[in-house]
């Protein structure tokens, strides 16, 4: 059966997208690149009342200001799992149906969590500048913390924290976490109270959403708790720590190390960061392969599809 056409439907993408899916939306539908247009706030004065959707990412986003200003928006469709930068309580209140990408990044995002765990513990970027400066002609890297018996504390046990739990199993770690409420059917030690499990982990990993409810989690006196032995691990959001006080901290040896993935202010990384030799720096490329991103594009596309051709049953809502 011939699905009825969308090419006169008017969608907004708010940034780049993975070439093939910003081309099957632009194949597909009326499609207004927003980033290239001269004026935003005259178009979207002008030709807000035509957009139905908007196509956007976790790290492009869709503000309060734009989505006020799309009176007959339908649906957000987004490229990531994250949604912290999309204004959702708007669309809620008017309706608006939110789509992210669960599920499918979740092997290469654990993968990179356990990457920098093994990496900032082994200190294995720091032994690669080590040979490549030439120091190995001039006396012996230093050694550095097993992985292997040591306790790896997760904040965020969902999809993500469990694919970095099944991982830190297979290294032989002792795998703790703390959820709001403890997870059915997981084995792992539960703490209820975070401070607690700082106290006791080797590794802190987070894997929880940003957005408010996690905003300054870790903070400084968190930070602390690790103990000049710890190590943190973030893949989830910059927002979730208090950077200045990890910067201080690692500064200060009060923490032995941190692998990070994401960012306060992406993608501005600050120079007293870049400095720090205890320090593994990724440009939030967990889940960046071609693999997981074309199936993360795959899924935004089932979402559209689902929207505008199976009476709006889309495959993975936000909330
Ligand atoms: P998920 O399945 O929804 O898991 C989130 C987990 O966090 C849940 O177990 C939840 O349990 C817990 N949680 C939520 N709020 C919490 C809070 N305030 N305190 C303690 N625990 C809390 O999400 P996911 O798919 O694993 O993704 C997690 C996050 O990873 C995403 O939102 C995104 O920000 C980040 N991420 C980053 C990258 C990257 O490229 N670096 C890639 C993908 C995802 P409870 O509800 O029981 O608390
Ligand atoms: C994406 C992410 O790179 O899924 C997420 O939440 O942070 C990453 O997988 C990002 O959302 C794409 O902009």
């Amino acid at each position: 059966m011939t699905q009825p056409s969308t090419r006169d439907v008017s969608v907004l993408i708010i940034g780049a997208l993975l070439p093939s899916l910003q081309e099957a939306v632009e194949t597909h539908f009326d499609a207004t690149r927003f980033w290239e247009l001269p004026d935003q706030n005259a178009w979207l004065a002008q030709h807000g009342d035509r957009i139905k959707a908007i196509v956007t990412s976790g790290a492009l986003g869709a503000s309060s200001e734009v989505i006020g200003k799309l009176p007959n928006l339908e649906a957000i469709f987004s490229f990531g799992v994250g949604y912290d930068s999309i204004a959702v309580d708007a669309a809620r209140d008017r309706g608006i149906v939110v789509t992210n990408t669960p599920a499918v990044l979740d092997d290469c995002v654990a993968d990179t969590a356990m990457a920098l765990t093994l990496d900032v513990m082994r200190r294995y970027s720091e032994a690669d500048r080590f040979v490549r400066a030439g120091k190995w002609t001039q006396g012996k890297f230093p050694l550095a913390s097993k992985i292997g018996g040591k306790k790896i504390g997760i904040v965020g046990l969902g999809n993500i924290g469990e694919s970095i739990a099944k991982r830190a199993a297979a290294f032989d770690m002792h795998v703790l976490y703390h959820n709001r409420k403890p997870k059915p059917g997981v084995a792992y030690q539960y703490y209820a109270d975070l401070d607690a499990m700082i106290t006791d982990c080797d590794v802190l990993v987070l894997a929880v959403p940003g957005g408010k409810s996690t905003e300054g989690l870790i903070d400084a006196k968190r930070i602390d708790l690790l103990g000049s032995k710890g190590f943190l691990v973030n893949i989830a959001r910059g927002s979730v720590v208090d950077q200045s006080a990890l910067i201080q901290a690692l500064s200060d040896g009060r923490i032995a190390g941190a692998g990070l993935d994401v960012y306060e202010d992406e993608p501005n990384v600050p120079q007293a960061l870049i400095d720090l030799h205890n320090v593994v720096l990724l440009p939030h490329l967990a889940s960046g392969t071609h693999e997981t991103r074309q199936a993360m594009g795959d899924l935004v596309w089932s979402n559209i599809q689902a929207y505008f051709h199976d009476s709006r049953k889309v495959l993975t809502p936000v909330g």
